[in-house]
């Protein structure tokens, strides 16, 4: 396959002006008529005239009214066209129901709809598939109402003949939209489908009509998405001054998506999990996962879709800045200590893998073949990190402002990294070249840590290196920036937070008048995405558990407290650790503390987290020895809490009517997390209660999980499942919690039984996750000794890739971090690579994602 180069860009050479596009819609015949003005591009070289195109049927194209003939070549087209301004107009057919790979316009459940980013539009009509080529877009839909009586594009709907009442009579809907936009925003949906409307007004008095559209049956299931719709608007302009600007802004849920959702101009299409909820069918968990993604696809229209990127290598200018905003977004309406903790574990367990292992590549990489492999744990989380310590560094008041001279000098542009970092040194007066490092260098950086303290100064000497990663083995020092404060050995804080900039690969810094040695907290609210490495005993972790007032660094405390009596439990066998034990009761006794954040104190690290730790100590992790030492940690939990949980439990029990905010949710979060520790001494009994009293899926799901856990549950899951055969996003869960509690000895067999269910459809996605990631996530079961998981996960991996190539290469990333285990493993997960490579006909994508992991 060929390997594409961010230094090879060259712009398009013609310029769009505006694009008519008619489809006449049909199941297996769909036809797509472009009419597009082109002019050239007199400022650059023109090449030959070069459209995208895939699997179109061609039926005809006219140059200025003059049949053609275009040249196929490999991706698209070539034409011969004027050297001035010209007419194009071309029809083509395509097969929406045999579009398995959901990507360009494809067929849910009897709904049109599309996914074009990053380069489905190609499989639409003949285009400049490129996100610098940005137009004006009028689109006509021909269909019936009977067939489709809702359609639906991106803009301001201009005009419908749909007359519900005239089932068979031909019916056009025309949308328009005002601004340019490249062709990855493009989106049409048309199907059966029934509105939760409401509006919002804007900052300036304008009117929106806001819709979110559904599969009958699911309207009951829209009100806490829309809620969260309108909190983005009002939050977007409040915090960035940033308002809509349509008339219309829609939302549509569909069944069978790749990823979360897509911010296309106007029109968001969502996978219906992360937007349909209801207290009956949604955890805690998904309400706010689902307010985070509204959040952040609609955060987009500023931030993507008004400017959008000049190439896929500039991706995390919109997804990095995106997230960052989708994070202040959520730790404005919830917690913000809460929700720091929560992004940190998320980057941990995502992006650390990625950024040690054989897929490292920049938050901006440099060269693909498939682009879709690139949206990335470090593209967007590691992106958001990098705007993060962006702000830290410069202040919050310079960052608004270097935000409000973005929005000003680049609406309207495809613009790049280089554009977004010019603007902070234009308006802060900050030369950033070093700081530039973060986008082009991958690995994650290491702080290391040292103490002195003499004649009334403390020092903190810090130092900082990155491993080599694939393609690039030295790594410049990058600008650090490391929030610290001081205690006294009181616990009293001597030193407020302040930011230490590392930007040498040695740097001193001196804290001087201090008359009793300090305690210092490093890395406050982790201020950057890197390891800290400060060999400080338990004594002092558990007074920083007792007394950090930083609650990002007292969380951590405990965590690093959890870890090494893991580490040690793991290596000798040893009894879990008194001090952590102590420290965390005390934690959850201290009723002045949240219970988000107690809950969140309850949690240990991932059996994945500490096999990472083990490879990067020089150890070869053993999946089963750390599998029993973490459920002794818990057992060792239940024991020493024994006297904390039950109150715990008791005091946390929301009453009333369910709200799915914060802080019942936190509640919830709590009393579950006690719950659990609970039933490792009841065989279940108080989850048995809690599950037939259960009256929203929170509290259900829990119950249920402990159940499963004590080795229970088989009569509740029986149940569960007639409860909820009727609803898709339910049973998924039903599928995951099979094998999320299965015993790693039985994980394998445990999905490959549930791959035969009738339920089980590799074609949704959802679905395959819902099974095959629960597999892969379970560490000791996806990495039991006798290999079979592994083999079944290559087995369905290749059944998939000819359907869906995109969701089978994002899954490859299972076998990620296959070199960190002992030969035997290793020799296991290649041979499964090796087969999966060896298939006729792999996908370009997963051809790029297992080499690359294989290497
Ligand atoms: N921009 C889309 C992701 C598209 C993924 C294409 N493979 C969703 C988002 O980040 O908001
Ligand atoms: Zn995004």
């Amino acid at each position: 396959a060929q390997t594409i180069y961010l230094e090879d860009y060259k712009p398009f050479g013609w310029i769009i002006d505006d694009v008519h596009l008619t489809f006449r819609l049909h199941p297996t015949a769909t036809r797509v008529i472009s009419r597009i003005r082109f002019r050239p591009d007199y400022d650059v070289h023109h090449r030959p005239f070069f459209l995208h195109g895939e699997g179109l049927k061609h039926i005809s194209i006219k140059v200025d009214g003059h049949e053609v003939e275009p040249t196929h070549v490999d991706g698209g087209i070539e034409v011969d066209v004027p050297e001035a301004p010209f007419n194009w107009e071309a029809e083509v057919e395509i097969n929406p129901e045999a579009n398995t790979a959901l990507e360009g316009l494809y067929m849910s459940n009897g709904m049109y709809c599309t996914q074009c980013e990053a380069e489905g539009f190609r499989k639409i009509t003949w285009y400049p598939d490129r996100p610098d080529v940005m137009a004006q877009f009028t689109v006509r839909i021909e269909s019936t109402a009977s067939h489709t009586p809702v359609m639906l594009s991106n803009g301001n709907g201009l005009y419908t003949s749909t007359d519900q009442t005239q089932k068979d009579t031909p019916s056009v809907t025309i949308y328009q939209d005002p601004w340019p936009k490249p062709a990855y925003l493009f989106a049409l949906v048309a199907g059966d489908l029934i509105a939760h409307e409401d509006k919002f007004t804007t900052m300036s008095g304008k009117e929106v009509n806001l819709a979110i559209w559904v599969r009958p049956g699911d309207e009951d299931k829209c009100a806490f998405g829309m809620e969260a719709l309108k909190k983005s608007m009002t939050w977007d302009e409040e915090v960035y001054g940033r308002e809509y600007d349509l008339d219309e802004f829609n939302i549509v849920a569909v069944d069978d998506f790749n990823m979360g959702a897509m911010e296309n101009k106007g029109l968001n299409v969502f996978n219906s999990s992360c937007v349909l909820a209801s207290p009956e069918t949604s955890t805690d968990a998904n309400f706010e996962r689902i307010e985070a993604i509204i959040a952040h696809e609609y955060f987009h229209n500023w931030t993507g879709n008004r400017i959008t990127c000049r190439d896929w290598f500039q991706l995390c200018l919109k997804e990095g800045l995106t997230v960052y905003r989708d994070q202040q977004f959520t730790a404005d309406m919830r917690s913000e200590p809460v929700a720091r903790i929560a992004n940190v574990l998320a980057l941990r367990g995502r992006q650390f893998p990625e950024d040690q292992g054989p897929l490292s590549h920049p938050v901006r990489p440099e060269s693909f073949q498939e682009i879709n492999n690139f949206y990335t744990a470090t593209v967007y989380e590691k992106g958001a990190e990098v705007i993060g310590m962006l702000r830290t560094l410069v202040g919050a008041d310079e960052y608004s402002k270097a935000l409000d001279l973005y929005f000003d000098r680049h609406d309207g542009d495809a613009a790049t990294i280089e554009d977004w970092l010019q603007v902070f040194e234009d308006s802060t007066g900050r030369d950033l070249t070093q700081f530039k490092r973060w986008y082009s260098q991958p690995g994650t950086p290491r702080v290391t840590v040292r103490e002195d303290y003499a004649d009334d100064t403390f020092t903190l000497h810090l130092s900082q290196s990155t491993a080599p990663t694939p393609g690039q083995d030295d790594k410049a020092p990058q600008v650090i920036p490391v929030n610290v404060g001081l205690l006294n050995p009181n616990g009293d804080e001597v030193m407020p937070t302040q930011t230490l900039e590392l930007t040498e690969t040695e740097q001193s810094f001196a804290f001087p008048g201090h008359a009793t040695r300090p305690v210092p907290s490093i890395l406050r609210g982790f201020s950057a995405p890197v390891i800290l490495d400060h060999d400080i005993d338990n004594a002092r972790r558990a007074f920083l558990l007792a007394h950090d007032t930083d609650p990002f660094n007292r969380w951590e405390s405990g965590r690093m407290l959890a870890r090494g009596s893991l580490m040690n439990s793991i290596a000798t066998g040893a009894a879990p650790d008194l001090a952590y034990l102590n420290g965390l009761g005390a934690v959850l006794r201290d009723d002045t503390l949240d219970p988000a954040y107690r809950a969140l104190m309850l949690g240990q690290p991932s059996q994945t987290e500490l096999a990472g730790l083990l490879h990067d100590t020089g150890d070869t992790p053993d999946p089963e020895a750390i599998h029993i030492a973490s459920e002794a940690l818990r057992d060792a939990k239940a024991a020493a809490l024994a006297d904390v949980l039950p109150d715990l439990y008791q005091a946390n029990q929301v009453k009333g009517a369910f709200s799915p905010e914060a802080g019942p949710a936190g509640q919830r979060a709590l009393a579950n997390a006690a719950l659990s520790l609970l039933s490792r001494s009841d065989a279940g009994k108080q989850a048995a209660a809690q599950y037939q009293q259960a009256d929203n899926m929170t509290q259900q799901l829990a119950a249920l999980s402990c159940l499963l856990d004590a080795g229970q549950g088989a009569a509740q899951l029986a149940s569960f499942q007639v409860q909820w055969a009727h609803d898709r996003l339910v049973m998924d869960k039903w599928f995951s919690l099979q094998i999320i509690h299965a015993n790693p000895q039985d994980a394998a067999t445990t999905t490959a039984r549930l791959t035969e269910h009738k339920d089980f459809d590799m074609k949704n996605p959802n679905r395959f996750r819902a099974v095959m990631g629960a597999l892969s996530m379970h560490h000791a079961g996806f990495h039991y000794r006798d290999g079979a998981a592994y083999a079944l996960l290559a087995d369905w991996l290749i059944r998939l890739d000819p359907l869906n190539p995109q969701t089978t290469a994002r899954m490859c990333s299972a076998f990620q971090t296959w070199k960190r285990y002992d030969p035997a493993r290793q020799e296991k997960i290649t041979t499964q690579l090796d087969r999966i490579l060896s298939q006729p006909n792999l996908s370009r994508d997963t051809t790029e994602m297992v080499s690359r992991i294989r290497d």
